[in-house]
């Protein structure tokens, strides 16, 4: 058993309580807390760990939604309109592939991890990806994608899934645990999406999809004229919408479900509040969205909202760090330190309940992952703003109880 103190700990729960020169009793597990000395008392034969004044512990981030194998991007890709960047992308994404070897994605891992990340949301497209994620110490949630227009091909493109689901479901364990991607409404026939999720429901995985990002698949969904059809047409004959916005979410009744973007959606009470949630994709919409998501209006709904990077394929970084000030930049109608808290819950607690694991929280019984800053002296009321605005390497960084950092 461990003990470690804290100059500061945010525990992440509904009423943001900051804790000052605690200690926290872990294994696997965080198993209790309390004032440094209380602790020591109580739990003489725990190792300690003094991280002394001038630091800062809270839950690991989560990160929900990466595309490692697309790591290799600097100047190949497209930004400013979705269609323009989905053409780069299907002329550049083999190569980007091929070109994300095993070391490059673990250097990505590595770099999310020294940025406070403890678990991983990989879409995996091609499954290139496989065995970094498997090798690194991260938790990795890894959703085998699905895609396909062209019904001819639906037998094949199954045969491909399944292969790679079941290569993936072999490396099984408590930090790596396989899951489906549907990639899109405008991506999929209905054929190979209702195959999809009733592999999911089968096997009891996490789903995820890509949905309403562009203005382009908000017109295509509500069959009116967009640049999706001669888009589509290249790849399936005469196109049409295989989804209405409503039929496509009746696809996720009673799955849980992450939604990546969300930028268009205009009525917020379509999806179960239980089981969905949004995952919002600040950096990534700004470069192929043209718009950002109603955060406000979202969050006012009840829906489960949380943050993610996407791929280095939409972003320049992959630390929820970075993400965490670019959400500050944005979201100018919220109070600037109410909106820093809230962020810190959307990158901790939130995703932690999107993903039904218990994590995100400093609290007994959870998994003790965890990340610990340096910071520098600082009023309590200025201190989770200023730690955004400033916090780039986490000094330590724990995932299970163990040591990663
Ligand atoms: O999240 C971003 C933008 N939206 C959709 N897809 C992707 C993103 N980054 C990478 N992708 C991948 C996706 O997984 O690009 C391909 C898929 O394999 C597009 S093919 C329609
Ligand atoms: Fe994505």
């Amino acid at each position: 058993m461990f003990l470690i103190s804290a100059e500061f700990i945010l525990k992440c729960d509904d009423e943001f309580n900051i804790l000052k020169n605690n200690a926290i009793a872990f294994d696997k597990n965080i198993i209790d807390y309390g004032d440094v000395k209380s602790m020591q008392k109580k739990y003489p034969n725990a190792e300690f760990i003094d991280c002394k004044k001038n630091s800062l512990l809270l839950p690991a981030f989560i990160n929900p939604h990466t595309h490692l194998e697309f790591s290799a991007n600097s100047y190949d890709l497209s930004y400013g309109d979705f269609l323009i960047w989905l053409n780069s992308v299907m002329k550049k994404r083999e190569n980007l592939n091929e070109k994300a070897k095993e070391e490059l994605i673990l250097k990505n891992i590595r770099l999310m991890q020294e940025s406070g990340t403890g678990t991983i949301g990989e879409i995996s497209s091609f499954g290139s990806d496989l065995k970094a994620c498997v090798k690194s110490s991260a938790r990795i949630i890894f959703f085998n994608e699905i895609l396909g227009v062209n019904k001819d091909l639906n037998e094949s493109k199954k045969e491909d899934f399944l292969k790679r689901f079941h290569k993936s479901k072999e490396y099984e364990n408590e930090l790596f645990i396989p899951a489906v991607s549907l990639h899109s409404p405008y991506s999929l026939n209905l054929d190979l999406a209702k195959f999809a999720i009733n592999f999911a429901k089968k096997n009891k995985t996490l789903v995820s999809t890509h949905f309403l990002e562009s203005k382009h698949e908000k017109l295509w969904l509500n069959n009116t004229k967009s640049k999706f059809k001669s888009w589509l047409d290249k790849i399936s004959k005469d196109s049409k919408p295989n989804f209405s916005e409503k039929s496509f979410l009746e696809l996720f009744k009673a799955q849980r479900t992450l939604f990546t973007h969300c930028v268009f959606v205009d009525d917020f009470s379509n999806f179960d509040k239980n089981l969905h949630s949004i995952s919002h994709c600040a950096f990534s919409n700004r470069l192929l969205s043209k718009n950002t998501l109603k955060l406000k209006k979202a969050i006012k709904s009840g829906l489960n909202i949380h943050l993610a990077t996407d791929g280095l394929s939409s972003n320049i970084s992959l630390s929820m760090l970075d993400e965490l000030r670019a959400n500050l930049l944005i979201h100018r109608d919220l109070d600037l330190k109410k909106l820093a808290k809230m962020l810190i819950l959307m990158a901790t607690q939130k995703p932690a309940k999107a993903i039904n694991m218990n994590l995100g929280e400093i609290k007994k019984g959870f998994e003790a992952d965890f990340a610990v800053f340096r910071i520098q002296e600082c009023d309590k009321q200025d201190l989770v703003l200023n730690f955004i605005l400033n916090a780039k390497k986490a000094e330590k960084l724990y995932i299970k109880g163990k040591k990663c950092l």
